[in-house]
């Protein structure tokens, strides 16, 4: 795309959602404006306008026009920046597998690790269940490979990749110990490579700073993960 391109990211820090989006546009090397959301206390009549829908990060305006919904997002910008390294394979089959764990890991794994620091009792365990079975699933899947789509970082890394953050507060909240090394050797491995990238490294805020953040989040019982 041309230079003249105008690129505004409407965010939170610690969404893995926001988080997904930050790496993207940092792997295509495209500039962008970031604007942080208080999702605290007020959400900017900006994000209002800008999501209507959902009134939720993150939101990508290019040219002042809005895409939200970070795997759309991260779809859009592999299209319209086709010129930097693509996210998605070229194949149709191997293009719908990504996206297919691309939505795995938002409603198998992000979503019942909210039952994990929302929740206490039977509520939390299932949480713990799911998440852990979720890994299991993923680490298959990665097993022998790199990355998700093989020796490239891609799509389904850039989805995944936020999280290495959040297994910190999991683990605290919900007080268990996930135990990459010995259970999910490929995805600590993966983690390994992630966090050496400038893109996942430059954005990826501590795991300290995240579960102080859901904390405050959960003492202003506002959590939306
Ligand atoms: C989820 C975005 C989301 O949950 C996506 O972009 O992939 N499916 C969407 N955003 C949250 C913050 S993320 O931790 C959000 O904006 N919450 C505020 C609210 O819902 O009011």
């Amino acid at each position: 795309m041309a230079g003249e391109d105008e690129v505004k990211l409407l965010g939170f820090w610690a969404s893995p959602f926001a988080l997904r989006v930050m790496i993207a546009l940092e792997e295509k090397g495209i500039k962008y404006e970031y604007i942080e959301e208080d999702l605290l206390s007020k959400k900017s009549p900006l994000l209002q306008e800008m999501n209507p829908v959902h009134k939720q990060i993150p939101v990508l305006i290019h040219n002042g026009r809005p895409v939200a919904e970070s795997a759309i997002i991260l779809q859009y910008i592999d299209e319209v920046w086709s010129n930097g390294p693509a996210f998605l394979p070229s194949d149709p089959y191997d293009q719908a597998m990504a996206l297919f764990w691309v939505d795995f890991i938002e409603k198998k794994l992000i979503v019942p690790g909210r039952c994990i620091f929302r929740s206490k009792g039977e509520e939390q365990e299932g949480g713990k269940r799911q998440f852990i079975e979720s890994l299991v699933i993923l680490e298959e899947t990665l097993k022998g490979k790199d990355y998700f789509g093989g020796n490239t970082f891609g799509m389904v890394d850039i989805a995944f990749a936020p999280l290495i953050c959040w297994f910190h507060m999991y683990e605290v909240l919900g007080e268990f110990k996930i135990m990459f090394e010995n259970k999910f050797p490929s995805i600590f491995r993966w983690m390994k490579r992630c966090i050496e990238r400038e893109s996942v490294k430059r954005n990826l805020p501590q795991q300290e700073r995240v579960l102080q953040s859901v904390l405050q989040f959960r003492r202003h019982s506002l959590l939306d993960a």
